[in-house]
């Protein structure tokens, strides 16, 4: 039986400058994630500190910081089988000229800063990354007449 898993992704503000919310979040409901929870962030620097804090010593952090910070993000979070490393496989590598033709990234973007979307990139990373954007009571449990085609018996 497959795992099902949650996992948090910010859609950054490039796609929301380049319209391109609609196509980015249609690729995950076209694979039969589940968003579970969806709302627009601001994001301070308190937050950005903690999200890249893998980051804080490279050259680039702090222009990183003001990158993620121009508009809001959209945060969301996507349920399925796997849902982690099957999100970052459809977002696609960091360098969007390194990453599949097919992925978000490869499709729609060009360079590293201005690679549309952040997707939590292990169990640890998801479990903190949904606590630390998204209280309990904006995540919501539903079924969608869909469920079974999609999940099926889990194989
Ligand atoms: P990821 O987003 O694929 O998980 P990370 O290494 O965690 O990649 O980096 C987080 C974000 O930091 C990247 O998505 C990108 O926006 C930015 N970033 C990473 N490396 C560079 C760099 O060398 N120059 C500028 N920005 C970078
Ligand atoms: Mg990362």
């Amino acid at each position: 039986m497959p795992d099902t898993q949650k996992t948090l992704v910010l859609l950054k503000p490039d796609a929301l400058q380049r319209d391109l919310l609609g196509d980015i979040v249609s690729r995950f409901e076209r694979k039969g994630l589940k968003i579970v929870a969806m709302k627009f962030i601001r994001l301070n620097d308190e937050m950005l500190d903690e999200h890249y804090a893998h980051l804080s010593d490279k050259s680039f952090f702090a222009s990183l910081k003001q990158f993620m910070m121009q508009t809001p993000v959209v945060g969301m979070i996507l349920e399925g089988y796997d849902a982690i490393a099957e999100v970052r496989k459809i977002v696609g590598s960091t360098n969007p000229r390194e990453a599949d033709a097919g992925t978000i990234r490869a499709d729609f973007s060009m360079n590293v800063p201005s690679n549309l979307i952040h997707a939590s990139d292990s169990d640890e990373a998801a479990v903190g990354e949904i606590k630390r954007f998204f209280d309990e009571d904006e995540m919501f449990q539903y079924e969608k007449i869909t469920d079974r085609f999609i999940f099926g018996e889990g194989v």
